[in-house]
């Protein structure tokens, strides 16, 4: 009886140490990569200045002129928050402009620190003092790409830039890193030296150890230069390979070929029209080796497309991506409470969607989390879809039995500049509408309820979006959360159409006239008019918002004049939506007027119905009557 005891209680003894070896060991390889993350930071940070970053999109910049400055007077500097055990010696200035440090040029020794573009300089060319030969090639070399070809061949493909961190950057020491990158970088009809410059930012600035290998992903290109010359190039590179497609399969497909051979822990994508700057890859693959579910994204500088003048900013102008009910990615400062939550400004900043160019992710997370939506098209949508899913469904923790949240960030010590274009040079089917396809797939699968606003953009006419029943089928499997819940706890700074007490065309009631009018930034000072309605949503579709604002996206109807302006075109005006009411306080009263209670005038329709005007409220004249649709009020609190 005794030694039954004392069998069992060694044994039992035996047990629980070995369990937990076990428990330690499989939990270990659950993580995979297992280095110390960067020792975070210990630096707190003051700084001001700003500039620009941009976005990623092969098609037009989103970032005009107005949404700079409107950026700008958001950025309000974030406080040195007092943080025990922090002294104050660490508190440091920085100056309105990042100072310029000449980054070490590794390759290069012999580089001439004045030539065409070096140090990131602009580089000017006046093409009316080229000869006719050398101006046919200045205008070839944009046609073809959409950028200036022309001045990128005659820069240095390993040209200097300067270090463009914010001087607290560099002293973060990433000693224990030991997590491999591996590039994904996808090109099609890519420029010779737009390419190459891109490889070599990465050899000459990514150290030996932490880079497994580039990939080149060729999306059928027709080039010659791209063909053979190009094999030859890169084959002494080492470490540089080229997958080839075998016919054009756009952006997601050719992305998912060259994932599928990747070797080192984190893949990195980057576009072919990038330069790497000094320090750009331990900052973004940090954070993931500290835990898989983090994505990460490098601050997207911007490279001109005409001069290439490497632009970029102090680290208080960061912005963070959202998107808007038209599913468009857009670019906001960095919400207050985003502010308030992080110790100091070098930490990964959270951000609800990316642009998508550019951002690093474990391997094994992109493969749990279901890679990329094989069903898109070329490119659009799928950086939406893959932010949603991020945050949405994170992953599976094998012991805990609970999901563990996904976080994308972007990492303010990572910079990498990107040749915005304005235009896409490549073709694709003709009469296929490939964003708005991938859009729907994301609506489809991802928005819930709330895909209506999307919908209703364009009168539900969804067009073919193929079958999506596989990636339905994934969001269950990987248990992820609602889209309500992305919104409330993710984006909270969104606007929901559900809100709104009116909503669609708002249609003259005296003509079959409209308000008409693009609300995107390009728009912006730009006056609503009247035209004729065509029930397409699109420009005219509108909501009236609970502040009494006549919205789209971020853009208000703005009228900012008073009785002078009575009966003047063209003096609605769209301006960046502020919240305050004022000029952009609007009431849709019983009767149909919209009436605007500073100025105490109503919205009226021209004699010749082309514009939209104020005017001395008439209740007897059609032309001041208009019919929009107004909300049932159990459906306006049914999505709060
Ligand atoms: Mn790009």
């Amino acid at each position: 009886m005794n030694i039954h005891i004392r069998r069992y209680l060694f044994r039992f003894i035996l047990f629980v140490p070995v369990a937990w070896l076990l428990i330690i060991l499989i939990f270990l390889q659950s993580n995979e990569i297992s280095t110390k993350p960067s020792d975070n930071i210990k630096l707190k940070e003051k700084k001001s200045g700003n500039y620009r970053i941009g976005r990623d999109a092969d098609e037009a910049d989103a970032f005009g002129g107005d949404a700079l400055a409107r950026l700008r007077d958001h950025l309000v500097p974030v406080h040195n928050k007092s943080n025990s055990g922090e002294s104050s010696s660490v508190v440091r200035v920085i100056h309105e402009k990042p100072e310029q440090v000449a980054a070490p040029q590794l390759e290069n020794p012999k580089q001439d620190l004045n030539g065409p573009g070096e140090m990131g300089k602009p580089f000017e060319v006046n093409k009316d003092k080229l000869t006719p030969d050398e101006r046919k090639k200045y205008e070839d070399g944009f046609q073809k790409n959409a950028f200036n070809g022309y001045v990128s061949d005659l820069i240095s493909i390993h040209r200097s830039l300067p270090d463009v961190r914010d001087p607290g950057c560099r002293k973060l020491s990433y000693k224990g890193l030991q997590a491999t990158a591996s590039i994904v970088m996808c090109f099609h009809n890519e420029a010779w030296s737009v390419l190459l410059r891109s490889i070599h930012s990465i050899l000459d600035r990514t150290p030996e150890h932490l880079l497994k290998e580039i990939i080149l992903v060729d999306d059928f290109s027709d080039m010659e230069h791209l063909k053979k010359p190009f094999d030859d190039y890169i084959k002494p590179l080492g470490k540089v390979f080229v997958v080839r497609q075998p016919k054009r399969e756009g952006l997601i497909r050719s992305r998912l070929a060259g994932a599928a051979t990747v070797k080192g822990d984190v893949i990195v994508f980057l576009d072919s029209h990038i330069e790497a700057t000094e320090g750009w890859l331990e900052p973004l693959i940090a954070p993931i080796a500290a835990n898989r579910t983090t994505v990460v994204t490098p601050v997207i500088d911007v490279i001109d497309d005409t001069t290439f003048k490497y632009n970029y900013g102090a680290v208080s102008s960061l912005s963070v991506g959202g998107f808007d009910w038209n599913l468009q990615f857009n670019w906001h400062g960095v919400p207050e409470r985003e502010r308030k939550r992080r110790k100091h400004e070098l930490e990964p900043v959270r951000t609800p969607t990316m642009a998508g160019g550019l951002f690093a992710i474990s391997k094994i997370y992109f493969e749990e989390l279901g890679t990329y939506d094989a069903g898109m098209d070329i490119w659009g949508g799928e950086n939406l879809e893959m932010s949603f899913r991020i945050w949405m469904c994170g992953a599976m923790s094998v012991f805990f039995c609970n999901r563990s949240i996904g976080t994308l960030v972007t990492a303010p010590c990572s910079h990498v500049g990107h040749i915005f274009r304005k235009r896409s040079p490549y073709k694709w089917l003709p009469g296929v509408n490939v964003v708005k396809k991938n859009a729907v797939r994301v609506a489809e699968v991802w928005l819930d309820e709330y895909k209506k606003y999307y919908y209703e953009r364009f009168n539900y006419d969804l067009g073919e979006y193929g079958d999506v029943s596989s990636r339905k089928l994934l969001r269950q499997k990987l248990q992820c959360k609602s889209f309500k819940w992305y919104l409330t706890e993710i984006y909270p700074e969104q606007f929901i159409p559900g809100d709104a007490v009116a909503s669609g065309e708002i249609r003259n009631v005296g003509a079959a006239f409209c308000v008409d009018g693009s609300t995107d930034h390009k728009n912006y000072h730009k006056p609503v008019i009247g035209y004729p309605c065509h029930s397409q949503g699109g420009n005219q579709f509108f909501m009236l918002s609970k502040l009494g604002e006549i919205r789209r996206d971020d853009g208000c109807l703005d009228f900012s004049g008073g009785i002078n302006d009575a009966n003047k075109d063209d003096k609605i005006i769209v301006y960046p939506c502020h919240g305050m009411k004022g000029n952009q306080h609007w009431v849709y009263k019983e009767n149909n007027q919209i009436h605007h209670p500073v100025s105490n005038l109503c919205m009226t329709l021209s004699e010749d119905s082309k514009h939209i005007r104020m005017s001395q409220c008439d209740d007897n004249n059609t032309r001041f009557k208009w019919s929009w649709k107004r909300k049932p009020l159990n459906e306006t609190n049914k999505t709060e």
